[in-house]
């Protein structure tokens, strides 16, 4: 009787670890806040995308610089939307939000 039960539990289980994005291999999600990245670190192979996702309520901007300082990215993020990069270079990438530098809303993506 509990048998088809448990099989159940176990699709159910399956499912959900498939659909976590912070366990797939090519995708990573950076939530932003009021006003900071959260994680400020993410670690990605070159060629991996990151998603930026606007949590808060106020208005941010997701600008990425290369390792070389030139800017690759810059995108006004409004409460709720979202964004993303792929990191198609190797090396230790800045990104910051232009409005809230100055508090320090910055984090980095470092792709190797
Ligand atoms: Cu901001």
């Amino acid at each position: 009787m509990l048998r088809p039960v448990l099989i159940v539990l176990a699709l159910a289980t399956l499912a959900l670890a498939g659909c976590s994005g912070s366990t797939s291999t090519d995708h990573q999600v950076v939530e932003i806040r009021d006003s900071n990245f959260n994680p400020s670190t993410v670690n990605i192979a070159p060629g991996q995308s990151v998603e930026f996702h606007n949590a808060g309520s106020l208005s941010h901007t997701v600008t990425i610089h290369d390792p070389a300082a030139k800017q690759v990215k810059d995108t006004v993020l409004t409460p709720g939307q979202s964004t993303s990069y792929t990191f198609s270079g190797a090396g230790a990438y800045h990104v910051f939000c232009r409005f809230h530098e100055g508090s320090g809303m910055a984090m980095t993506v470092n792709a190797k």
